[in-house]
């Protein structure tokens, strides 16, 4: 490993300690970036990776709220604004138990690097909360979003920082964010993204992350001279991104087989059809249900409380869950059932061991920062939208969509194959992702 590299995992482990996800993110990317830093001495001479491995800024708070009954919780606030070199701070917003400052650290440094791939000039950033909406009520989570933006308003802006959706935080809870922000600031400005239809959202946002997911896949597979046609892919997950990758693969003629939550993984042998993935949207949209009881007594449809869906022999998984659910186990199981590409919906789905036996098998594999961006490319658009106070229609995102998944595939592809790794998308996506940002940087001078 080149020396300037080695040097710097050491010194963000031995800051970081305690802190796994964030250095297991650090790694994967550092580690791919070698022939780029070797080829470029400047870098190592303006400390790119030093300064690109440490948060602009970190923001932690309290957010006070009270239940139906009265009581009072406190839940702790983050927003990471973690790069800001290409244009305003933007990315999620996660709502969840397991929400801690490693998690928040290392998605919101995927999401520089992601970001930068778009091809739209957007920073990375994240945030979130270590608060749960599952079983709450509507007035709760209102009064908890209220409390949330009642902190987090003064650090974001239209200019600034622009958070948006991310795992359990919906169309439902960027309302209410996006209400507070407008009473607190009184304008209304393209603050939040995954906004309602009738405030400024844009049409096909809440499809985009899984149908460029299911876009990429055709990029990488159009490589190898095959399409979708036909493939038996798995699913995890069955929230947001997962739901529209399983539509876009029943449109494109492929067949989704399972779906997975909190609860376990079904198993879908004749695959999913729309009306069924209809039910599912509604079930985990609306009714904020499990599978497990979704599954009771549904025919054709298997039910496992226990293990993964990647037991399932498939041509393609698409991992659209959450971080590490895929691991070398996982991995070698898929490869030695025949699978042959792996279009991770999720960031980090996959371990450094699962990703190492993707990449040494040779299968189509893309890592999320690449293949789950479409997401924060239209909430890219959707920034455009709100500028321009205008709404273009969802054949015109949708095509703006394709263009850039396409756009990323090529450049990610293209990266790859000028330093010698033809065909590595992890190398690919990190260098391309890279090099934009750091030469940004670079023209910035020390700052
Ligand atoms: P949702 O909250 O809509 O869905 C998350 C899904 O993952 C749910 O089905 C959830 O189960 C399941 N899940 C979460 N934690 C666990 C766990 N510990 N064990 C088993 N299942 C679990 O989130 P999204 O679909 O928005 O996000 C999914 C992934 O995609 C995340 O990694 C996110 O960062 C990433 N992503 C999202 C983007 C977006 O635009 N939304 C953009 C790019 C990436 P349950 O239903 O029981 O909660
Ligand atoms: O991980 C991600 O890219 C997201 N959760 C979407 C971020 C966004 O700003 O739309």
């Amino acid at each position: 490993m080149h020396k300037y590299i080695r040097d710097i995992l050491a010194d963000v482990k031995a800051k970081n300690a305690g802190q796994p996800e964030f250095l297991q993110a650090v790694e994967e990317v550092l580690v791919s970036l070698e022939p780029v830093i070797k080829a470029n001495p400047k870098y190592e001479q303006n400390a790119i990776l030093e300064r690109m491995v440490e948060p602009e800024r970190i923001v932690m708070f309290r957010v006070p709220w009270t239940d139906d009954a009265g009581k009072v919780h406190v839940n702790r606030g983050y927003r990471i604004q973690f790069n800001g070199a290409i244009g305003p701070y933007k990315g999620g917003l996660r709502f969840d138990s397991t929400v801690n400052l490693s998690v928040l650290k290392f998605l919101a440094f995927e999401q520089v690097f992601k970001n930068s791939l778009t091809t739209l000039p957007l920073g990375g950033g994240k945030g979130g909360s270590d608060f749960n909406p599952k079983g709450r009520s509507d007035a709760e989570v209102m009064r908890f979003c209220q409390s949330f933006m009642t902190e987090l308003f003064r650090h974001i802006g239209a200019d600034t920082d622009v958070p948006a959706g991310d795992m359990n935080v919906g169309g439902r809870e960027i309302g209410y964010l996006f209400g507070q922000y407008k009473r607190l600031t009184n304008q209304f400005t393209g603050v939040l993204t995954g906004k309602g239809l009738s405030f400024g959202g844009s049409l096909i946002r809440p499809e985009a992350t899984g149908y460029g997911d299911v876009y990429f896949a055709e990029n990488m597979l159009a490589t190898r001279k095959e399409t979708l046609e036909g493939k038996v892919c798995s699913i995890s997950g069955s929230g947001n991104v997962a739901q529209y990758a399983a539509e876009k693969l029943v449109q494109l003629g492929a067949k989704p087989v399972t779906f997975s939550d909190r609860t376990g993984w079904i198993y879908v042998k004749d695959g999913m059809n729309q009306a069924f993935i209809d039910e599912v949207k509604n079930l985990k949209q609306v009714k904020r249900g499990d599978l497990a009881t979704f599954a009771k007594n549904r025919k054709g449809v298997e039910f496992h409380a226990n293990g993964r869906p990647w037991v399932v022999p498939v041509d393609c998984a698409f991992p659209c869950a959450r971080q590490n659910e895929l691991d070398g186990k996982d991995a070698a199981t898929l490869l030695k059932n025949g699978c042959k590409l792996v279009g991770e919906g999720a960031n980090m789905p996959s371990t450094l061991e699962a990703i190492d036996a993707f990449v040494k098998a040779k299968i189509l594999y893309s890592p999320g920062k690449a293949s789950n961006a479409g997401g924060v490319a239209t909430s890219g658009l959707e920034m455009s939208q709100n500028s321009e106070r205008l709404s273009w229609s969802a054949e015109e995102v949708d095509a703006k969509l394709k263009g850039i998944m396409k756009a990323i595939h090529d450049n990610a592809y293209e990266a790859a194959a000028k330093y010698g790794k033809k065909g590595n998308y992890v190398v690919g996506a990190n260098i391309a992702g890279f090099v934009k940002v750091a030469d940004a940087m670079l023209a910035h001078g020390l700052v």
